[in-house]
């Protein structure tokens, strides 16, 4: 890329951000998403971090103040005067005990220790002025006993209760599992989000009965997590995000000892046993050998879910790791996978399905569209392993986001944009891939 385009596609995406931010945090995108989102944050801080490295610290300390008794972090903390602008809303969570804030009782992939981390790095002295690795540490501590704990599914990976809690919320992976929730919630629903969005790129009616009716089946058993209902889900992307995020936390930990001699309780072994663990159960029950890379697993049921999409290529990141890394052959086959014709050698972008998944449509939402977070972690990824040719293909897909004005997401083919624009992660994760 050029070096001017480079330059001011940096400026044009930080000025999204700057929009997008409150003072406290960033929206995802003024119309579409008004509160702040929890995984939204975590991308957002790490391409805030290049420009303005304290307010991607503020970003994650105002996420990590929304979390809960029991250590989860919230999928959506609300902003109040904003409530009606996107349903469910804070009314529908109201009087769930446990969240210091008005909250979603729902949690999103947990990439935060990771960002926490690349954030510190961005500027050690500011952080360490700042004491932000002591004030996040041991609550990013916490959230990852939340999941070990209390998600802890029958193949030792948590589980997601929820559609919304993968962050790829109409994935063909949760299909199956769906069908089974009844398609009828008490809640009349609402749809704000077709005012921002077209019908066509939005979950449909059908999915939203069944969305709303397990979120209120979850929030009326209080958000307890010992009470089965109906949909426990192992996500190939939520458990490697997990188990990198730990690796993450082993490299916190170690600074903290270094830093004050102990003083902080961390525990860096611990943290890289827990991904060892994770990396070992992921390889033992999600991967598929026919297609060739990770799937779901129901945990209800005990099926997988041999369904190709992008969330099971993300366990590449752990490919380059020095350790755990994956099974002996997995990562050849996974580059293999993301060359074939199913993804990057059927066509331009990173589709987030399969192109030959029957499900496949290049403009629903997570079954077809490619969508920058997605093609930043494989781009991550391929660049640890020495591929910096597949590196140098993915960012192809951040020439189109100035052009496009940062849209959520794009069409797999032909890069025109989809969903909402001036869409934060997008200019946030650009912004990242420019620098
Ligand atoms: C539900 C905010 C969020 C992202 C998710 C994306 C979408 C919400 C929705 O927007 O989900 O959480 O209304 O569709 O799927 O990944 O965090 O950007």
């Amino acid at each position: 890329m050029h070096k001017d385009f480079r330059e001011d596609a940096a400026d044009a995406a930080a000025r999204v951000l700057d929009t997008n931010w409150t003072g406290r945090y960033t929206v995802p995108a003024t119309g579409l998403y008004p509160h702040q989102w929890s995984w939204d944050s975590a991308f957002v801080a790490i391409g805030t971090r290049h420009r303005n490295p304290r307010r991607a610290r503020a970003e994650l300390v105002s996420l990590l103040e929304a979390q809960w008794d029991d250590g989860r972090v919230p999928q959506i903390v609300y902003d109040l005067d904003r409530g009606d602008d996107y349903a469910p809303g804070p009314d529908f969570w109201a009087g769930v005990r446990g969240a210091p804030r008005p909250a979603s009782g729902l949690v999103q992939p947990p990439l935060h220790a990771w960002s926490a981390w690349l954030v510190h790095c961005a500027d050690p002295a500011g952080s360490t002025a700042e004491g932000f690795l002591h004030r996040v540490y041991p609550r990013l501590v916490r959230w990852h006993a939340y999941l070990h704990d209390r998600r802890a599914g029958a193949a030792g990976l948590p589980v997601i209760k929820h559609p919304w809690e993968s962050g790829t919320d109409n994935s063909p992976l949760w299909d199956v599992a769906l069908e089974r929730v009844p398609p009828r919630a008490r809640t009349p629903i609402r749809r704000p989000d077709l005012q921002h969005a077209g019908t066509g790129e939005r979950p449909g009616a059908r999915d939203y009965r069944r969305y709303y009716r397990l979120a209120e089946t979850y929030r009326d058993a209080g958000c307890a997590d010992d009470v089965a209902i109906g949909f426990a889900m192992v996500c190939p992307l939520f458990c490697s995000v997990l188990a990198v995020a730990e690796l993450a936390l082993g490299r916190v930990a170690a600074t903290l000892s270094a830093v004050d001699g102990g003083a902080t309780e961390s525990d860096p072994g611990g943290h890289v046993a827990a991904a060892a663990r994770l990396v070992a159960a992921l390889d033992s029950h999600l991967w598929d050998d026919e297609l060739g890379l990770y799937v779901a697993l129901d945990d209800t049921t005990g099926e997988p879910v041999g369904r190709a999409t992008v969330n099971g290529l993300v366990p590449l990141l752990l490919a380059a790791a020095p350790t755990p890394a994956l099974a002996p052959g997995r990562a050849e086959r996974l580059v293999a996978t993301l060359t074939g014709p199913g993804f990057l050698g059927g066509g331009r972008y990173l589709p987030s399905t399969s192109r030959l998944d029957p499900a496949f449509d290049p403009a629903l939402y997570w079954r077809g569209p490619a969508w920058f977070n997605m093609t930043w972690l494989l781009r991550r990824a391929v660049w640890a392993l020495g591929r910096h040719d597949l590196a140098a293909r993915l960012d192809e897909q951040t020439t189109l986001a100035v052009p496009e004005r940062f849209p959520e997401y794009v069409d797999p083919d032909t890069g025109a944009g989809r969903g909402t624009r001036q869409f934060s992660w997008s200019a946030a994760l650009s912004l990242d891939a420019l620098l």
